[in-house]
């Protein structure tokens, strides 16, 4: 068979993205949506989804926004049943929606290591189960779990995270494993250090107006020279989201700009 550029094209195709009012999940989403996919997005609150679902409109999408908290299955059940009657089933899942706490381990209460796990871990399992058996029924489906760069490498303040990063990229490779057959793809995308609200506290300029210390190392530590921007990250979604990809299952893509491959520039 001939190679056919249209296989990157999502015509035709139901995308949710968790958590995907701004940040990383509005770049994926409007990529998806430009390569020809419905866009459907949660968020917690109304006001968000709200607020999504006009910034969509600003980029010419017409997403359909919903409110659900992706650790609550019951209320992750009934949100993908009312998509699903909506809109339609859906073909492709990233699992998106995260957050991060950033403490000393020891200055770590039990409860909110819990809390990272819940929402970066055992959310994507949830939501992937509550999708998994309509992409069974129709016999395709795509789930892009998004990893880290925690998910092969730790740093301190960020225990909970890196746990959940890196076990997020093991349930990446057991959904390939149990639903490879099924003709469903499942992969991860780990993205470097990129520019968004999650990570501002690690940019903010310094009284004196220099640049944040952690800045500062990771431009050193990424042969690019530089933190990468969300638009990075719509390329690898599109591609992993598409036909273009059927063969490519268990794979954690990371769109680092080389941090991973890197010892770091010589202070
Ligand atoms: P962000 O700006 O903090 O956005 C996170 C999104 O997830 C927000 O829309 C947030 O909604 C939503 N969310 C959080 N908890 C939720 C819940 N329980 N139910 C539903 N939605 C929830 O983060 P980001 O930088 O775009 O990161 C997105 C994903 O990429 C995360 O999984 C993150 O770990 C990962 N990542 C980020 C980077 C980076 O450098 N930025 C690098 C690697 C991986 P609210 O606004 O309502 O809280
Ligand atoms: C941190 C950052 C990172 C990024 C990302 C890197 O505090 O180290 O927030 O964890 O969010 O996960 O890939």
């Amino acid at each position: 068979m001939t190679f056919d550029v249209k296989s990157f094209r999502l015509d035709g195709k139901v995308a949710l993205v968790t958590g995907a009012s701004y940040g990383i999940g509005f770049a994926i989403a409007s990529a998806l949506s430009k390569a020809g996919a419905t866009i459907v997005f949660n968020d917690l609150k109304q006001e968000f989804v709200d607020k999504g679902i006009a910034a969509y409109k600003k980029e010419g999408i017409a997403a359909h926004g919903y409110v659900f908290d992706v650790t609550e299955e019951e209320a992750v059940i009934e949100g993908v049943k009312k998509i699903e009657t909506e809109v339609g089933v859906i073909d492709i899942l990233i699992n998106n929606a995260g957050i991060i706490q950033r403490t000393p381990m020891l200055e770590t209460k039990a409860a909110d290591f819990r809390k990272v796990i819940d929402v970066d871990l055992n959310a994507p399992f949830i939501v992937s189960k509550a999708v998994l058996p309509s992409m069974i029924k129709k016999g395709h489906g795509k789930i892009i779990n998004i990893c880290s760069m925690m998910s092969e490498l730790g740093r301190e303040t960020v225990s909970g995270y890196a746990a959940a990063k890196g076990g997020l990229k093991m349930l990446t490779k057991n959904i390939c494993s149990e639903f490879g057959e099924a003709n469903i793809q499942c992969n991860g995308i780990g993205p470097g250090y990129i520019e968004t609200p999650q990570t501002a506290p690690l940019r903010e300029k310094q009284a004196d107006g220099s640049r944040h210390p952690f800045d500062q190392f990771i431009v050193s530590k990424t042969p690019a020279a530089r933190w990468g921007t969300t638009d990075d990250l719509q390329g690898p979604a599109v591609f992993l989201a598409s036909d273009a990809s059927n063969f490519v299952n268990g794979h954690i893509l990371y769109v680092d700009g080389g941090i991973l491959a890197y010892i770091g520039k010589q202070p």
